[in-house]
């Protein structure tokens, strides 16, 4: 206990616990600030911490139109991983990998990561080819992955089904073992009390209804809180993505898709490692608590329903029970959505538009949470310097125009 003693335990208890510090301050908006950044999920967060922890820039407001964190954020189901296929990926992948190893520290916050190792399962040949480039790949990158086979596979997880006579039998698997998990709501909070203590503010229930341009240079947003002034402004709202950028007349490469996942009642500790299998489009991983914690694909049509549905709880369902005949008693908890922003090469869109001063962090898709302190590091510093960190350099928007995609449609490992 660092901040607070067991008598303070024991007088806000007695108290009826009125007397807690607010972990961050819920400021009225200024008339004007010199970065406004619409969307307090985790990329929109970090970057406001890194603007003023790395840069001395401080005078930030960061909106949100629900509470922090209520996005995608909170909707994922953790996994961490760097095992992309190209290096401009691998680079900004591992960087943000990297950072979760210190980030409770850097936050004074427990993020609970958990490097616990995870595999992407190969089921076709397909995969075993794609699979053994991207060891190859991440190898020349200094990434420690291995390529296992069905028996190293099966030693790591006893559960799993490596019968020959399975509808895709088990072939072996890509194995990253500093990937992981960590706790989604902590890297939220962490940032937002990290950002507001160094001066930020964060700034919830507030929609950002339209963006002010004079000429080719942004003026600030409209916001049902009112009109807000900013010198710049950086979008970051993922699954909204096209939505407010065409408030300000720039049209972006994405499609607004539902991605589901689920938990289960929790029970025993059983699988220690994260169990990718894009082929039958099934996840899994188990939580600290002992719930089974399971996604599937993308779904099929684009849309802005952020809630479950039943058939992509049978089709995630019956990819994990031909990977694991033993769940087939769990009983599931919840079931939930969130809206994705991908873009045609599944990598992200990083840094400036033709509107100055108007910047954008999106089309994560369905693999952002992994990316969130990477991804705010090098969007603070384009910010901060009006150029692009040499690692968010390759994500440019630009890339569409100029046809310098950055494929990652494999290694994004969701069926979409
Ligand atoms: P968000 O967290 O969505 O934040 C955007 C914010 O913008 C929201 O809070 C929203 O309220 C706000 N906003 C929108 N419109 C407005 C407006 N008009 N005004 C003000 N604010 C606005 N990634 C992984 O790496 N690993 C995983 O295991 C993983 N699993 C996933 C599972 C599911 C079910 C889903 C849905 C996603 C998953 N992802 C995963 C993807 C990951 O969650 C996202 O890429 C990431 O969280 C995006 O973060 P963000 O900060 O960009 O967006
Ligand atoms: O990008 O690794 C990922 C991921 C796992 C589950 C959803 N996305």
């Amino acid at each position: 206990m660092n901040r607070y003693s067991i008598f303070t335990l024991a007088r806000n208890a007695l108290t009826f616990h009125k007397g807690w510090q607010k972990a961050w301050r819920s400021p009225e908006p200024k008339s004007e600030y010199d970065v406004v950044i619409v969307g307090a999920g985790g990329h929109g967060l970090a970057t406001a911490y890194y603007l003023a922890k790395e840069h001395g820039v401080t005078n930030v407001a960061i909106l949100d139109k629900g509470w922090l964190g209520g996005g995608n954020t909170g909707r994922n189901t953790t996994i961490i991983r760097s095992n992309y296929l190209q290096p401009e990926s691998i680079a900004i992948y591992e960087l943000s990998r990297s950072l979760y190893e210190g980030l409770s520290q850097e936050l004074n916050f427990n993020i609970m990561f958990s490097p616990r190792g995870l595999l992407n399962l190969c089921l076709t040949e397909h995969e075993l080819r794609v699979f053994k480039r991207i060891v190859h790949a991440n190898r020349i990158a200094g990434l420690d992955t291995q390529f296992l086979s069905r028996e190293e596979v099966k030693g790591l997880v006893p559960l799993i089904n490596d019968s020959p006579d399975a509808r895709y039998p088990l072939l072996g698997a890509l194995y990253q073992p500093r990937g992981g998990t960590a706790r989604h709501d902590a890297i939220a909070w962490g940032y937002a009390r990290g950002a507001d203590a160094l001066g930020v503010d964060v700034i919830q229930n507030c929609a950002v209804t339209g963006i002010s341009r004079r000429g080719g240079s942004v003026t600030g947003v409209d916001t049902t809180r009112g009109k807000i002034k900013a010198k710049k402004v950086a979008v970051v709202a993922a699954g909204h993505t096209s939505v407010i950028m065409d408030m300000a007349g720039v049209r972006m490469p994405l499609e607004s898709v539902a991605l589901q996942a689920m938990v289960s009642e929790p029970v025993k500790p059983m699988l220690d490692v994260v169990v990718m299998a894009g082929a039958v489009h099934g996840y899994v991983s188990q939580s600290d608590k002992g719930e089974l914690v399971i996604g599937g694909g993308a779904d099929a049509c684009n849309n802005y329903s952020q809630r479950g549905s039943i058939p992509a709880l049978e089709h995630t369902a019956t990819a994990l029970l031909e990977l694991f005949p033993a769940f087939s008693r769990m009983r599931m908890l919840r079931q939930w959505g969130g809206i994705v922003d991908m873009s045609a090469d599944r990598s992200p869109v990083i840094g400036e538009t033709d509107v100055k001063g108007l910047y954008v962090n999106c089309g994560w898709g369905t693999g952002g949470f992994k990316a969130i302190p990477g991804s705010g590091f090098v969007f603070a510093d384009s910010i901060a310097n009006d150029r692009p960190h040499p690692i968010a350099e390759p994500f440019g928007l630009n890339r569409f125009l100029e046809g310098r995609m950055v494929d990652e449609s494999t290694a994004a490992a969701v069926a979409h």
